[in-house]
């Protein structure tokens, strides 16, 4: 990585789904060694500590269009893009440590606000792609590419007040194994690119990302990486609030950063859904420090 100095992010934001404990997402992967695995790599490391998420309390339950705890995930999105966009003008690389995929709202509105293209690669078992109309379960952990893309409620879409945030043609999936309906519709129409499991067994990891990375990289100032821990498979990977069987191997993954590392494209990043309450021994956010280590260049020799 280019840039040398690195701001870390923590979202305890666990309002984007229903199953309590990925709030502590940003602690499980602090204590699995973050800071000091990127400081041992040689980076200057800035925790920025965390954004605060406002409790819904039962007088204020608002589940306005299937969006369930808009007002909190709107607020926490909003703070957190104001200080992804600080941290930015600092000269510094926002590493956002989640918390729920919802967070990715205001990463990307964050991120985007300070790119004139920014490219995205969604490395998830889901597309993350409804709307509160196309939802089967109203969390909004599975609408942020969505509104990023511009679609979806205004008070979403609206954080950081301009949309849309990326372009489809800069957007690539990888890792894709369980789709709604309408997020299947999306993609058709928008002819968003899609490296689902079948790409990954059939062209294995190395041709995937560099195709990816060709993708991503094509018209594009900036590359932002949104790893969702639920790509890898639930073995590698047990702590996830929605795990999927039949996903990415530890091994593929740490490939797949490498080769982002190679290539030295990815300007700012965040790490997602780990839950350490449905963890074995804090496995998965290892996991993720592991797979930061990767990415950001770490070598054996
Ligand atoms: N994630 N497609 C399902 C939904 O409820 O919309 C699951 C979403 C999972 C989201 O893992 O970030
Ligand atoms: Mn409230
Ligand atoms: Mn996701
Ligand atoms: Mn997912």
């Amino acid at each position: 990585m280019n840039n040398k100095r690195i701001s870390i992010i923590g979202v305890p934001m666990d309002l984007g789904q229903r199953r309590r404990g990925v709030d502590m997402g940003p602690s499980a992967i602090r204590y699995a060694g973050v800071v000091e695995r990127l400081e041992k790599i040689g980076y200057e490391v800035h925790d920025r500590g965390d954004i605060e998420i406002g409790r819904p309390d039962k007088f204020d339950v608002v589940d306005e269009g299937n969006l369930k705890d808009l007002n909190e995930v709107v607020k926490a999105n909003q703070a957190l893009s104001d200080t992804i966009t600080k941290s930015i003008g600092d000269g510094e690389f926002p590493l956002i440590l989640g918390g729920d995929h919802s967070i990715a709202i205001g990463t990307l509105a964050g991120v985007a606000n300070k790119s004139d293209n920014l490219g995205v690669i969604w490395y998830d078992a889901h597309g993350d792609l409804n709307t509160g109309d196309t939802s089967p379960s109203g969390n909004i952990h599975g609408m942020p590419l969505a509104v990023s893309l511009g679609i979806g409620h205004p008070s979403l879409t609206e954080i950081g007040s301009y949309a849309p945030k990326i372009k489809p043609e800069n957007l690539v999936l990888v890792g894709a194994r369980s789709l709604d309906e309408g997020e299947r519709e999306l993609i058709r129409e928008k002819g968003i690119k899609v490296f689902t499991m079948h790409e990954i067994d059939r062209m294995g990891m190395t041709k995937v990302m560099e195709e990816a990375i060709a993708h991503v990289s094509k018209n594009t100032d900036s590359v932002h990486l949104s790893l969702d821990l639920d790509a890898l498979d639930p073995h590698d990977a047990p702590g996830v609030g929605t795990p999927v069987i039949g996903g990415t191997s530890y091994r593929e993954t740490h490939l797949a950063m490498e080769m982002l590392a190679e290539r030295n494209i990815i300007t700012s990043a965040e790490f997602v859904e780990v839950n350490p309450i449905l963890d074995d021994k804090n496995q998965t956010a290892e996991a993720a420090v592991g797979l930061i280590g990767s990415l950001f260049g770490e070598k054996l020799l």
